[in-house]
């Protein structure tokens, strides 16, 4: 134990105290000091997770005009990542890399990169109803795209660009087996992207709701299996996809279907007028199911190389029906039984609830009120209804309780939710909220079976709530208990990246992310890199006019450490990084080429760059990975053309001798006790019951292999007595056996922390 002690000394590592020269603060002296109530004490002692402590569930929240997601945990509210979608990342390297610029430019748009997403709605893959924690869809409202992310690392793997929309809303909401992923136009323009005059608005613009087909093996959608169904120019807005009872049918709201073309600077009234002037908008119904039947059967149209259902086939076929719906509607969500479509109004005071089964009967006996001007038929909005419920003013979205007919609405005007039943259609408590909350999220619950707990409330100004930071605000993220009958306040977040519209929260057990690739991954692509290398066979090929350098990382080295290439080349990078340890990621940037790369351990990354000009480049590790990280770096040489590389040897800046070698040896011979009695140390207790330790012994076995490497290194030039070249060996052999002994300590620390047991003397 001693030694233990006197080891992590010496390599400068942690377990520093110090006495307290004061006694410590009682609960009320904390209390009195920060003003905090008994109230504000419970809510803490909700929230809090104390150190290596987990969260219960995991959001994943649009990132807004950033054009990411942002992933945090329930009760903590603490952010644990932010994934890079449609927006470069330099952290991730995203857009950076070779391999993440195919998928960023994936989603290009008249063959223009876009940087920038403005995302909505994230949505998580579903296995009869219920999150299965696989993949995570979301969407962007700007440039009518949705992004696959695989939750295996948090990563984004495909972008689809939709081929008719040039606006959207809609998106990403799933169907109940993953079939589909739908996305929903907002406002609408003609498919043909061509100009088409405002006066021909009625004819030529057009919504639409896109099916896009997900392939779960290949984990990518599919877009020549992917189809929509053409809809009139109402704005389309939110959807849902039907469940259980209502399984094959989605659900799509609109409003503007007076559809008004504004004009203000031609002195008509402004769109925001002529869009609120009805009564009501109109909800759609589409049986997406027998929608996909007719595609199989060939009676989709071609439009831009993908397959249209025209709303006069759609009304023949009797897939497509509307229904009114009161003032400005947005949120359209279906309860957890699939039985009832909860609809609120923007404009009118009440939420209104449908019944899927008098919907049905009313198709089913052909039973229409009229028709649209488009021949679209129309469901009585009376005959329709189950209820309706005055909820308060400006009423958003809904979300489920895990108790049933218990439903949370959000009242953007009054800066309140409003729990109430849909069942019995009556109100049981109003919270309020800092300040016009738009979505609101209960755990899992947009499923078949919601789980209660919580329920965030996500506003869309935070005013006063946090301390300044300029004009523009941080979003406020409010946690809300809802185990008891009155809700309860007890967390505020600010969230200072975009505006997130919508967030979904996940049972964290459901989630099973690796913590490495196999080694040589291409993780965008997800197979083996063409590009990955093998410790030792690190090198360097021209091929097409192209140098390629296969290179490999890892602590506390780049391979290679020189790269000579001569000015007006193209060069390849492709470094893999051949850790097996938990989180040894390693960065690499360069001076002046805006390259960046994040290689995870077992990642292949790749960067190609034109060398223009000659210089020294510099390039290093951006992770610090380790006491040597700092060492973690490398020229690249960039000679003029035609240059001659003269005969002088390598100027070393320092000479040593037989004496600095057996310096060192003794260094290393006492440094190889130290580590000998952490392992002794080690293998003495259960470590093989605690997975953490068992890869932490792994990867310092590893160091200690590479120590034996040198150290024979070291030996034979000794031998040869070559002293410059020994004695620098056997300096890498120390940094081999630091590296081990950290390993170790740390290893040994988490021993101790979760109370292993002696099982050897
Ligand atoms: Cu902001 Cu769902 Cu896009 Cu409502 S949406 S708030
Ligand atoms: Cu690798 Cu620092």
């Amino acid at each position: 134990m001693k030694k233990i002690l006197s080891v992590s000394t010496a390599f400068g590592i942690g377990l520093a105290w110090t006495a307290a020269a004061w006694s410590a603060e009682s609960l009320d002296d904390v209390m009195k000091r920060r003003g905090l109530t008994q109230k504000d004490l419970l809510a803490a002692a909700k929230t809090y997770t104390p150190t290596g402590g987990r969260d219960e569930f995991l959001v994943f929240s649009s990132g807004g005009q950033s054009g990411q997601v942002l992933v945090y945990g329930i009760p903590s509210m603490r952010i644990l990542k932010y994934i890079a979608v449609f927006t470069p990342e330099p952290w991730q390297g995203y857009g950076f890399d070779d391999e993440s610029k195919e998928v960023l430019a994936q989603g290009k748009i008249g063959g223009k990169q876009l940087n920038y997403g403005d995302t909505h709605h994230p949505a998580m893959s579903e296995t009869n109803g219920e999150y299965d924690g696989e993949w995570l869809f979301i969407n962007d409202k700007a440039n009518p795209r949705v992004a696959v992310i695989d939750l295996k690392d948090f990563e984004t793997k495909q972008i689809v660009v939709n081929p008719i929309m040039s606006s959207e809303h809609g998106g990403a909401f799933v169907t109940p087996n993953t079939e589909y992923v739908i996305e929903a136009t907002q406002y609408a323009a003609p498919y043909s992207r061509d100009f088409v005059p405002l006066s021909k608005f009625n004819d030529e613009y057009r919504g639409a709701v896109t099916y896009w087909k997900f392939n779960r093996e290949a984990g990518r959608i599919e877009p020549e299996n992917s189809f929509s169904v053409e809809l009139p120019p109402y704005s389309q807005d939110l959807s849902d996809a039907g469940k259980l009872d209502s399984d094959g049918w989605s659900f799509t709201n609109s409003f503007c279907t007076e559809r008004y073309i504004g004009g203000i600077e031609s002195g008509r009234p402004p769109f925001e007028a002529g869009c609120s002037q009805k009564d009501t908008d109109f909800l759609h119904m589409i049986n997406w199911k027998r929608a996909a039947e007719l595609v199989a059967e060939g009676k989709a149209t071609k439009i831009n190389d993908h397959d249209v259902i025209t709303m006069d086939t759609a009304i023949k076929e009797g897939i497509l029906f509307l229904i009114p719906e009161p003032k400005s509607p947005h949120g359209v969500d279906v309860s957890p039984d699939g039985k009832f479509i909860i609809v609120a109004g923007k404009l009118d005071t009440h939420a209104s609830v449908y019944s899927f089964e008098k919907m049905k009967a009313l198709i089913d006996a052909k039973d229409f009120a009229g028709t649209d001007p488009y021949g679209i038929p129309i469901l009585d909005l009376k005959k329709s209804l189950h209820t309706q419920v005055q909820v308060g003013l400006g009423p958003l979205h809904n979300q489920y309780d895990s108790k049933p007919c218990i439903v949370y609405t959000s009242i953007y005007v009054d800066s309140q939710v409003t729990k109430w039943n849909y069942c019995e259609g009556k109100v049981l408590d109003k919270i309020s909220i800092h300040y016009n909350i738009g979505h609101l999220m209960s755990m899992e619950g947009d499923t078949v079976s919601p789980k209660g707990h919580y329920l965030v409330s996500l506003n869309k100004l935070a005013i006063d709530r946090f301390n300044p930071v300029g004009p523009l605000h941080p979003q406020n993220h409010q946690l809300i208990d809802i185990s008891n009958d009155k809700m309860e306040l007890i967390y505020d977040m600010p969230l200072p990246l975009g505006e997130p519209h919508y967030a979904v929260a996940i049972s964290a057990d459901k989630l099973k992310p690796k913590i490495r690739y196999s080694t040589g991954w291409n993780s965008r692509k997800d197979e083996r890199s063409e590009y990955r290398v093998r410790p030792g066979r690190e090198r360097t090929e021209v091929a097409d006019g192209v140098t390629h350098v296969y290179g490999t990382l890892i602590r506390s080295h780049i391979t290679p450490e020189i790269i000579q290439v001569e000015e007006g080349s193209t060069v390849s990078l492709h470094f893999t990084n051949v850790e097996r340890a938990e989180d040894e990621t390693h960065g690499f940037a360069i001076y002046g080429f805006n390259v960046n790369l994040s290689a995870e351990p077992g990642k292949t990354v790749s960067a190609t760059f034109k060398v223009d000009k000659p210089g020294v480049y510099p390039y290093y590790c951006t992770e610090f990975c380790s006491a040597l990280h700092l060492e973690m770096q490398g020229y690249l040489l960039v000679t003029p053309k035609g240059y001659q590389a003269e005969e002088v040897a390598l100027q070393e800046g320092q000479s040593y001798s037989q004496e600095d070698f057996d310096k060192q040896v003794k260094a290393n011979t006492d440094t190889q006790a130290v580590i000998d009695s952490v392992v002794e140390y080690i293998t003495a207790r259960n470590f093989k019951d605690f997975p953490p330790v068992v890869a932490l012994v792994e990867d310092a076995t590893d160091q200690l292999n590479f120590a034996a490497d040198a150290k024979k290194k070291a030996e034979d030039y000794a031998t040869n007595e070559d002293w410059q070249n020994a004695t620098l060996w056997a300096q890498q052999w120390f940094q081999y056996q630091v590296k081990a002994a950290d390993i170790g300590l740390r290893a040994k620390t988490y021993l101790d922390q979760n109370d292993a047991k002696v099982v050897k003397e």
